[in-house]
């Protein structure tokens, strides 16, 4: 584009564009889902992008859950809501699978909750993360509808995910360079400590309503915003990497 044909309006959709990217760079400084925001209907490939190691030490292993909308907590527009996961969205679960890539670590798999859909993944092993690169682990989620009903018109999901640096047992989780947590602070044993790094800090992961072809009902005024946060229990259950039937992490 030449210079001359730039208005004043797209002058300022540039600029808005370079600070939208900025933006994204520095959001890059923690572990997050790419994109981090999808729409509701799609089926969406994703990234978990990790961003550096545990202070210095490379990254031996990644885990990450998402709420199982069994037992997690759901807080709407700033809110506790008591009622279930699927008065918001109509097909949780089953809606996400990891792809088999080793280009990061050897090994991966899926963890399933009871009715065996996938609530996260693992993957570890082979080389390592070097600390000062970036790492991305591709996952896919098929489409997730929003019930039609409700007000619902964002749904946050806040998943826990840790990078391992070092085999550790759980006494060892918090030593420095020993693991970096995205946790959202529930009172888990992974809750890492206040005041640390990217302490309560949990990987969001963010599903927009399709307001054209699901609208909300007109008495929902300009709609909510639903959080799920995955619960300690499943956090305590979930976190951990299981090889081959074995805990790998942490050391039991
Ligand atoms: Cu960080």
């Amino acid at each position: 584009m030449r210079l001359e044909a730039l208005g004043a309006s797209s002058i300022a959709s540039v600029l808005s564009a370079i600070l939208i990217s900025l933006f994204s760079q520095l959001t890059l400084a923690h572990t997050v889902i790419q994109p981090p925001q999808i729409l509701e209907g799609n089926n969406s490939q994703n990234y978990l992008v990790i961003t550096h190691g545990c202070g210095e030490a490379d990254v031996i292993g990644s885990s990450i859950v998402f709420p199982d909308g069994a037992d997690s907590t759901i807080v709407v527009n700033g809110n506790p809501y008591t009622g279930a996961l699927s008065d918001f969205i109509a097909n949780w679960g089953g809606i996400l699978q990891i792809y088999q890539d080793r280009s990061v670590f050897s090994e991966q798999d899926v963890k399933r909750d009871a009715n065996g859909n996938v609530v996260g993944f693992w993957s570890g092993g082979g080389r390592t993360m070097t600390s000062h690169l970036f790492a991305r682990i591709p996952f896919v989620s098929s489409a997730i509808l929003f019930v039609p009903e409700s007000c619902a018109k964002t749904v946050r999901f806040l998943a826990a995910a840790v990078e391992v640096c070092k085999l550790a047992s759980i006494d060892g989780i918090n030593e420095e360079g020993a693991t970096s947590f995205w946790v959202p602070a529930v009172g888990s044993k992974y809750d890492g400590v206040p005041g640390t790094h990217a302490y309560d800090f949990p990987v969001s992961f963010v599903v927009n309503r399709d307001l054209e072809t699901n609208p909300l009902p007109e008495s929902c005024g300009t709609g909510q915003t639903v959080s799920i946060t995955p619960s300690a229990a499943q956090i305590n259950r979930d976190l951990p990497i299981q090889f081959n039937g074995t805990q790998v992490w942490p050391q039991p």
